[in-house]
């Protein structure tokens, strides 16, 4: 095994897995109850260990504990974490200011994201950005600015879409428990039709794509009329919902449709884009060219930031003041994304990202020969999952997914759940993770899964 230590997290972080007591260990235990009397129930947490340290592919504890990290934040370390162009430049801002409001008087920086955004997303039309603090706050924005250019009020999202926790996101989000469930009422003018789960669709894959689009577009013209629609808003690649890969030739039929009746569509990249799936934007897969895009996460190397960019002239449809927010592209966000997009292009974490699906696929799908369990492998770069079934049946198996995770957890690879149904595993290393990480991290979910 090789221990390269120094891929950020500070000098001196071994890149190596290592258990030194049991998994949650005393230090963890005692913050845990710290935490249990003072944080709201409401907020919960996948692992019951508390982070020390964390870079390239490992996550610390208190304990001392090295966990290998196939979450990375919830796919927002993909440059790792605390990585070095990371720190150097936000730590310069630092020194510098740390708000002034870019309402009130703005900085370069922020213009400087905006240009990379421009630069970065599909299409070579003329682009703009507006700049927030959450995932959720970008696609709220979003849909204002599709109202206010079309005029429209009908906004149409997909099953098994995740949009965020707000207000108006919730009910955008598809599933109930534990998004929804009694937090309604929800935001009105939005209408759910299908998208094209290729595992899950009745009349099999094969016709998934085209029955889904046709199903998708009546729904619309039927129930909402294209009319009255300012947006479609999907993500190419489902997150929150099991990563989910649309049929193909579903997204471009969908948005050929939004085109023909001038509906804003927007892809919600939030989880998926900058390099996770090995290319910078998941759209690109199958050619789409959004009106208008949402980004988050990976943007910023851990720094809470999102965007929405999208096409000159429906950026400016709203009246200035009509966007904003004191803390909006904060500065030293902005400067923690320019150094997060230098270490994407200099590192080529597209391609990194491919490296991954190429490790991984292949050995995720020789497990799920082996077991049963494994009703599909899918994703694309490093945004991976399988998707747990009763053996030789489609009926999800909550129960097992929860049970491989939990093993997982206690031999140090942490793993997230995800799907609608709660029977997705996914893979969302960092995309600087050491190989030799990875093949140690899929040797402890065959273990687990052998065990199961
Ligand atoms: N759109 C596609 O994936 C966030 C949320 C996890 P925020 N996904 C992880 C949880 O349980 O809260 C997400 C996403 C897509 C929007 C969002 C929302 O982004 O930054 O969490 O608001």
């Amino acid at each position: 095994m090789t221990t390269t230590t120094d891929l950020s997290g500070g000098p001196g972080l071994p890149q190596e897995r290592k258990l030194v007591t049991a998994i949650p260990g005393p230090k963890s235990e005692e913050l845990m109850a710290r935490k249990l009397a003072a944080v709201a129930q409401g907020v919960g947490s996948v692992m019951p260990v508390f982070a020390q340290r964390a870079g390239g592919g490992v996550l610390q504890d208190v304990d001392g504990n090295s966990l290998i990290d196939f979450g990375s934040g919830i796919a927002v370390t993909s440059v790792g974490n605390s990585a070095e162009a990371v720190v150097r430049r936000a730590s310069a801002q630092l020194t510098q200011f740390t708000h002034t409001c870019a309402m009130v008087t703005p900085y370069e920086g922020y213009v400087e994201v905006c240009e990379e955004l421009a630069k970065l997303t599909p299409g070579d039309h003329a682009k703009k950005s507006a700049l927030f603090n959450s995932g959720a706050e970008a696609v709220e924005n979003a849909v204002k600015i599709a109202r206010y250019h079309t005029g429209r009020q009908a906004i149409v999202v997909f099953d098994h879409g995740y949009h965020g926790r707000t207000n108006l996101t919730m009910a955008l989000t598809s599933k109930s428990m534990p998004y929804k469930h009694g937090f309604g009422p929800f935001a009105p003018e939005i209408y759910r039709v299908p998208v094209a789960y290729p595992f899950r669709w009745l009349t099999g894959p094969e016709h998934c794509a085209e029955e889904a689009a046709a199903q998708a577009i009546d729904q619309i013209v039927k129930q909402v009329g294209a009319g009255n629609t300012a947006a479609i808003l999907i993500e190419p690649l489902l997150g929150e919902g099991g990563f989910i890969e649309p049929a193909k030739g579903f997204l471009p039929r969908i948005a050929e449709f939004a085109r023909e009746h001038g509906i804003v569509f927007i892809a919600d990249e939030i989880q998926s884009g900058f390099c996770r799936t090995g290319q910078w934007f998941a759209s690109e897969d199958e050619g789409i060219v959004p009106d208008l895009i949402t980004t988050a996460k990976g943007m910023a190397g851990g720094l809470p930031l999102a965007a929405v960019t999208g096409r000159a002239e429906i950026m400016d449809a709203a009246h200035a003041g009509g966007l904003g927010g004191t803390y909006g592209g904060n500065p030293v966000a902005c400067a923690a994304a320019l150094g997060a997009i230098e270490t994407m292009r200099e590192l080529d974490l597209n391609a990194k990202a491919r490296r991954i699906e190429e490790i991984m696929k292949p050995r995720l799908r020789k497990l799920a020969e082996s077991h049963p369990v494994i009703g599909e492998v899918r994703g694309r770069g490093a945004m991976l999952a399988i998707e747990l079934v009763e053996p030789g049946t489609k009926n999800p198996d909550t129960k097992a997914t929860a049970a491989l995770a939990k093993a997982c957890h206690q031999e140090g690879l942490l793993v997230l759940t995800t799907g609608t149904y709660s029977n997705v595993m996914r893979f969302l290393p960092p995309l600087v993770i050491g190989e030799d990480l990875l093949h140690e991290g899929l040797d402890i979910l065959e273990g687990a899964l052998t065990r199961l």
